[in-house]
């Protein structure tokens, strides 16, 4: 105990303090061991977040401490959560390097989630001062680009994760990519976990796809992509797999969340150089967001991949398979598609945050999504995202360039429905009828997967 009260009289929790427009500012929930109070639980968490070490050390004062000392400034119980407290921690901007997730991430979650006399700690959110906003490039190309370079307006962009997972051969995959491509899609995608394995290695991966890719845009008329995944185990191999997809005339590459915050930024400032948009899946995040108590929000991993300068992110959908709340993930998504989100809190939005013109984030909402649920996902997503439908386009039961046409007169149908002023959220499932009566593929989609929850 003794410990813990010690950040509090060091001057890690002060009442009194109104942060500055360039402070960063944090907040954490924290759930105190028992019989530690919540405010030297907030003082300790600003303390193990900046300067502080367990006990008073001499050469504090060769320093501006008291400019550098991270200050608790508020703490708040949680609604309906006696064991549970909102702590306010603002930071001075000097203790950060410009333009740096790894450094920043150092000191926010660096040691203290690992803090004795806490039971658990969430990093709910951050307010990123424009002055820190400056010092990233944020997205190499943005919505707005993208949609230029596509010449895809008014509309979500329709995409498909090419499954199963892993086994195929380099043909038979690409095979997928033209027929998705073929029936409407205006991109599809390798998995996460796809990068050079022995039944398809990444060079015949990137040789079939490319060839799908061009294929289907000579068929169509259309401007296709598909996310090449430059995965792998070090920047070296990652530049060379990028260099080629460029070279075999990608307009994208895809990256893993678990790369790492520093390699994201590489790509990202690679990307820029080389005009390419970036895709990142965010392989690994819900051992560390899924939890309500402990770990940090997608609400904060979003922001810093915002800074970090991705075009795209996976951000959730609701209504598939994987774990997510509708408020919530619209928080998410204002995040990254806004120039300026104001606090709501009922978003989980905790802080205005300005983004002083970075690029936009295409949010890509994917797990679990069919053709059935188009008027949800539009009502609930809007036009700026990509929707992917892996499953719900390969496991059509006419076949692959089947499921592609499902899907796109669904989206054709539910944007003429919104555009003429009709409900989509009430009138959906009729309009969604109505089209299925002129095109049989997604006639047989919605019978074949119209029951189908994961709730
Ligand atoms: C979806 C997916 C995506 C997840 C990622 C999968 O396939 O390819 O990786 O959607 O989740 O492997 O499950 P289906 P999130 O379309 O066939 O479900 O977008 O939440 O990060
Ligand atoms: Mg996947």
């Amino acid at each position: 105990k003794a410990g813990v009260m010690q950040y509090k009289e060091m001057g890690y929790w002060q009442p009194d303090y109104e942060p500055s427009d360039t402070d960063i500012i944090a907040l954490f929930r924290i759930s105190p061991q028992d019989g530690v109070d919540a405010v030297e639980a907030a003082a300790a968490v600003a303390g193990e977040s900046s300067t502080a070490t367990w006990t008073v050390v001499w050469t504090d004062r060769l320093t501006a401490c008291d400019k550098y000392r991270a200050k608790a400034y508020k703490v708040e119980q949680v609604p309906g959560n006696p064991e549970q407290w909102f702590a306010y921690i603002a930071y001075d901007l000097d203790l950060f390097e410009p333009g740096s997730i790894a450094n920043l991430t150092a000191s926010i979650i660096g040691n203290v989630f690992g803090f004795k006399p806490l039971k658990a700690l969430r990093l709910e959110d951050m307010r990123l001062p424009v002055a820190y906003v400056k010092t990233f490039d944020g997205p190499a190309t943005g919505i707005v680009v993208e949609r230029e370079r596509l010449d895809k307006f008014g509309r979500p962009l329709l995409g498909a994760t090419v499954k199963p997972k892993l086994g195929l051969s380099g043909r038979n995959y690409g095979r997928v990519v033209y027929e998705a491509l073929k029936g409407g899609l205006d991109f599809t995608k390798d998995d996460e976990n796809i990068n050079s394995q022995p039944f398809m290695h990444w060079r015949d991966r990137f040789l079939y796809c490319m060839e799908a890719v061009k294929k289907a845009e000579a068929a169509s008329g259309e401007i296709k992509g598909t996310y090449l995944n430059v995965t792998a185990a070090t920047m070296e191999d990652m530049y060379e797999r990028a260099e080629f997809a460029k070279e075999l005339g990608s307009t994208i590459v895809m990256i893993d969340l678990v790369i790492g915050y520093t390699a994201i930024q590489s790509m990202s400032k690679w990307a820029r150089r080389n005009d390419m948009i970036l895709h990142l899946h965010r392989a690994g995040h819900s051992t560390y967001t899924r939890q309500k108590s402990h770990g940090v929000s997608f609400r904060v991993i979003s922001k810093w991949m915002r800074l970090a300068g991705v075009d795209h992110i996976h951000a959730g959908t609701v209504v598939g398979k994987l774990e997510g709340d509708p408020n919530t993930t619209r928080g998410f998504y204002d995040i990254l598609r806004e120039d300026f989100v104001p606090r709501k809190l009922e978003h989980g939005v905790f802080f205005d945050q300005p983004w002083a013109s970075t690029r936009k984030v295409m949010p890509v909402a994917s797990g679990g999504i069919h053709a059935g649920q188009m008027h949800q996902l539009i009502d609930l997503l809007g036009e700026d995202c990509v929707l992917q439908f892996g499953g719900g386009t390969i496991g059509h039961p006419m076949g692959i360039a089947a499921g592609a046409v499902a899907n796109r007169v669904a989206l054709e149908a539910m944007i003429l429905a919104r555009n003429e002023g009709r409900d989509i959220k009430a009138e959906g499932p009729e309009i969604l009828e109505k089209a299925g009566k002129f095109c049989q593929p997604l006639a047989q989609a919605l019978s074949t997967w119209k029951d189908i929850t994961f709730d």
